[in-house]
C-alpha cells in the first residue's frame, strides 16, 4: 500500500509542476487562419481584438507557404514595413515568448506581405516596458521555487518511509 500512495504521490508532483511550467497561454496567431497575407488589412487587428496578452504568455505563427516572422522594435519601423532590423525566423512554427510588458510588432518580410497586412502588434500589460519588473512572472517563478522545494522533501520523505515500511 505504502508504494502505491509514494507512486500517486510522485504522479500529482509531477502534474503540478507540468503544470507550473506551462502557465501562461500560447496563441496562435490568426488561430486557424495561421499566419499569411490576410484578404484585408486589418485581419490581425481583429484577431487580437479583445485578446488580454499577459506576461509568461506566448505566440506562435504558424505557415505553410513562403513566410517568416520578423520581430522589429519600433512602431516606425512596424507602420513602414521596415524589414532590416530585428529577430527574424524562418521556421513554422516560430515562437514568441512575451517576457515582459510592452508592445510587440511582427511582421513577414516576404515580398510585399507585410504591406499587404501580413503584420500584428501585440500589447502586453499596459502596452510600456518602463512598468516595474516586478510583474507576474517573478513572483510565479518564486512561488514555483518554493514549491517545487516543497515537493521535493515530501517525496523524499514518502520514499523513505515506504523505504522504511518494507
Ligand atoms: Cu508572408
Amino acid at each position: 500500500m505504502a508504494i502505491r500512495i509514494d507512486r500517486i504521490v510522485f504522479l500529482i508532483i509531477a502534474v503540478a509542476l507540468l503544470e507550473g511550467a506551462t502557465s501562461g497561454t500560447k496563441y496562435e496567431v490568426g488561430d486557424d487562419y495561421g499566419w499569411r497575407v490576410p484578404e484585408n488589412r486589418s485581419h490581425y487587428e481583429n484577431w487580437v481584438r479583445g485578446k488580454k496578452f499577459e506576461v509568461g504568455d506566448s505566440l506562435e505563427f504558424n505557415w505553410t507557404d513562403t513566410h517568416n516572422v520578423l520581430e522589429v522594435t519600433t512602431k516606425t519601423e512596424y507602420d513602414a514595413c521596415v524589414k532590416t532590423n530585428g529577430i527574424l525566423k524562418n521556421i513554422s512554427p516560430a515562437t514568441f515568448d512575451l517576457t515582459k510588458n510592452g508592445t510587440y510588432y511582427y511582421i513577414c518580410t516576404i515580398a510585399l506581405h507585410c504591406d499587404l497586412g501580413q503584420k500584428v502588434t501585440i500589447v502586453v500589460g499596459n502596452g510600456s516596458s518602463s512598468s516595474p519588473p516586478i510583474s507576474m512572472s517573478n513572483n510565479h517563478a518564486a512561488l514555483s521555487a518554493v514549491l517545487s522545494t516543497i515537493t521535493i522533501v515530501v517525496a523524499s520523505l514518502v520514499h523513505l518511509c515506504s523505504l522504511l515500511l518494507y
